[in-house]
Parts: C-alpha cells; structure tokens; sequence
C-alpha cells in the first residue's frame, strides 16, 4: 500500500513537472505578443492600448503575471519594428513605459525587474537631446514616440506600456 501511494505521489508529481514546462514554451499568453526568434517562445510582450503613469502601469503589468518590459539587446529594435508596423493610428504616436528607473539613485539607471544596470549611450539612448535629460525630475524609462530611443520622463505622465513576463 505504501508503495502504491509513493508511485501515485511520484506520477502526479511528474504530470505536474510536465504541464508548468508546457506552459512556458507552448505560446505566450492571450494578449502578448510572441518576440521569439522561432526556435523558442518568448519574450512575451503586451502592449497596454491604455494610459497612466509609469507606477500604476507597473502594477497592471503584475497583476497580468509580467512586470514591466527588459526592452534590451535585439529585442530593442524587435519592438521599434513591430510598433511601426502595427496599423495607423493604433502604436506608432504613442509613447510607452518600459521598467526602468534612476529613482534610487540620480544617474544610475536599473532594470527594477532585476537590479541590473542600463548601460548610458548609445545604442538605446536617444543621442540628439542628451537622454536622460530630466535629472532628478525624470526618473523612469520610456520609449518615446517616434523615434522609440529611451528617453526618461516624469512617473507622472500618462502614457502607453508594455509589459513582460519574467520566467
Ligand atoms: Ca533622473
């Protein structure tokens, strides 16, 4: 009987192990866009069509599960593509909060999702005004319509985000 019990235990177990893998490489979930290059999925990205500031977008994107988005590397230009590709009228004059921040400390820009630091320059910084330019008054990333470099801006302005789930 034991023995039994401890083979049920193991099999669920393993049905367990087989659907939480299922679940991160199957697709991204209703809503988000899937920037994976094809042979895996992800990164997941939604694009949130609504606007506030960059904390009550942060809480939304939590509340999906997700966290504000890394948007760095490749992915950079992947999300520049996919926004001006979308319809008229719906991405491409909008601006967007991405989960980035010098917060904490005036100059040192981090990723909130992690702690890691956002490098300053080129490539992701917009070069023509200095970015970031706000000092302590600008302490949150965005991505800014059109050109879609980072920017920082004031937490208090209402705009678009996007959203990313972390595994
Ligand atoms: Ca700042």
């Amino acid at each position: 009987m034991k023995g039994t019990t401890m083979t049920l235990a193991l099999a669920v177990a393993a049905a367990l192990v087989c659907l939480a893998s299922a679940q991160n490489i199957t697709e991204c979930p209703d809503g988000f866009e899937d920037f994976g290059d094809g042979t895996a999925v992800g990164p997941c990205l939604y694009f949130v069509r609504s606007k506030a500031t960059w904390s009550n977008h942060r809480s939304l994107c939590q509340a999906l599960g997700a966290d504000l988005a890394q948007v760095t590397g490749d992915l950079h230009q992947d999300v520049v593509d996919y926004i001006n590709d979308q319809p008229a009228d719906d991405l491409a004059d909008e601006a967007f909060w991405i989960g980035g921040s010098d917060a904490n400390k005036e100059g040192s820009w981090i990723w909130v999702m992690d702690d890691t630091a956002i490098p300053l320059g080129t490539p992701h910084w917009y070069p023509c005004n200095g970015q970031p330019n706000g000092g302590t008054t600008q302490n949150h990333l965005s991505l800014y319509s059109p050109d879609f470099y980072y920017h920082s801006l004031e937490q208090t302005k209402q705009i678009f985000a996007i959203c990313q789930i972390f595994e």
